[in-house]
């Protein structure tokens, strides 16, 4: 009865999106715990599950040192008892048993490797698990139809299952700014995704590119998409108008030029960098990389660096917190206020964190 009087050893606020979360912290031993389970859960269809599981995970990232005792996390947000169940064990014991047993489990192996092919989700992958199919070699000569995408993600399995390295994301990034100024003189390429939040490696490449004279990105992706492929630098590519307007998480009526956003899918054929040649003719002599291109008018460009920078939780809870806390509805696209009725503008990300009442949290301490 003591320890309850004592004060909570950390506080933590309850969006990720009010506090910092830097890429190394102290408890990876519990997080990746709590991230397996969440994964699981995904595999599963149960977001909410997942969710909780990586809200939980999220709040050991932020705190400062590592975690002891069960008791050290008195007070703190979003630690179901599920998930201080599983804490409380590693803790105590080392390791999880329910972990343990998932990550053991043909299910759970089974949906890893068939998720880890570009171009399959969960459903798929689930489906293909109850007729029997476990590894994507199991694919090679089966009956499974299989849509450009999965053929491209199946025959490359390997190279887009191995992390993309910072120096590699660097090289595609002169490679995709080569692209665009060749076919629009002034266009600006920024890099977001994890690379942005200073990972050191990562799945893809996440570029975004814009032009300071708004209107000048009309028409932009296929021209890119055209001048990489001539020089043969895709394996493939699959280029979609922005889906927005029928996203569901978007405001009831965006601006109209919304439908300009424009997103490619694609893998890059990147040739060796820092391979001496001995060691290029064990493999060959290039790798494929997954690499996401967008396009944004200049107007909506900082809503859109902004919400590809992530995390993935980050952004969720940027959302959830302008949604719940300020009457506000947030996307990649704009920010509107549903008290005052209009979109509130901005051409920094500073400035959307100080619309929605938030102190600034740099990109690197977006990790969540
Ligand atoms: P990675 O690539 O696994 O190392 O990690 P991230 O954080 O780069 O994750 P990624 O590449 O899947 O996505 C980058 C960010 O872009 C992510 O945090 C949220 C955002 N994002 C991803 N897909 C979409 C999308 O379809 N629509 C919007 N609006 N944002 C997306
Ligand atoms: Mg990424």
């Amino acid at each position: 009865d003591k320890l309850r009087l004592d004060p909570p050893e950390f506080t933590v606020k309850n969006y990720a999106c009010q506090r910092r979360t830097p890429l190394k912290h102290n408890n990876t031993h519990l997080t990746h715990a709590l991230e397996l389970l969440a994964e699981s859960a995904a595999f599963g269809e149960n977001e909410g599950r997942s969710v909780a599981f990586t809200r939980a995970a999220s709040v050991l990232k932020t705190l400062p040192r590592s975690v002891q005792r069960i008791e050290e996390l008195r007070g703190l947000p979003c630690l179901g008892e599920h998930s201080l169940r599983v804490i409380k064990e590693i803790l105590e014991y080392g390791a999880s048993q329910e972990v343990e047993s998932t990550r053991q489990s043909e299910q759970y192996q089974a949906m890893k490797a068939l998720t880890g092919i570009f171009g399959v989700g969960v459903k798929t992958a689930d489906r293909w698990y109850r007729e029997g199919v476990r590894r994507p070699s199991d694919l090679m000569d089966s009956e499974q139809k299989l849509n450009q995408a999965q053929q491209a993600g199946l025959q490359h399995y390997k190279d887009l299952n191995t992390c993309v390295s910072k120096a590699e994301a660097d090289a595609i990034g002169v490679i995709v700014d080569q692209a665009v100024q060749a076919v629009l003189p002034g266009a600006q390429i920024t890099l977001t995704g994890g690379f942005r939040r200073g990972k050191e490696s990562g799945h893809d490449v996440d570029f975004l590119i814009t032009h300071p004279e708004e209107g000048k990105e009309e028409g932009l992706m296929p021209k890119v998409v055209n001048w990489l492929d001539t020089q043969g630098l895709l394996l493939y590519q699959k280029t979609t108008r922005n889906s927005y307007l029928e996203s569901k998480d978007g405001p009831a009526r965006p601006p109209s030029n919304m439908d300009r956003f424009e997103r490619c899918f694609s893998i890059f054929k990147l040739e060796s960098q820092s391979c001496s040649p001995p060691e290029r003719e064990k493999s060959h002599q290039w790798k494929a990389v997954r690499v996401d291109l967008v396009v944004s008018p200049f107007s909506q460009f900082a809503f859109a660096v902004l919400g590809w920078t992530g995390s993935k939780l980050f952004e969720r809870d940027l959302r959830r917190y302008a949604g719940q806390v300020k009457n506000m509805s947030l996307n990649s696209h704009s920010l509107f206020d549903s008290h005052q009725r209009c979109f509130l503008r901005a051409t920094s990300e500073e400035e959307i964190f100080s619309l929605l009442g938030l102190e600034y949290i740099p990109a690197c301490d977006r990790n969540a």
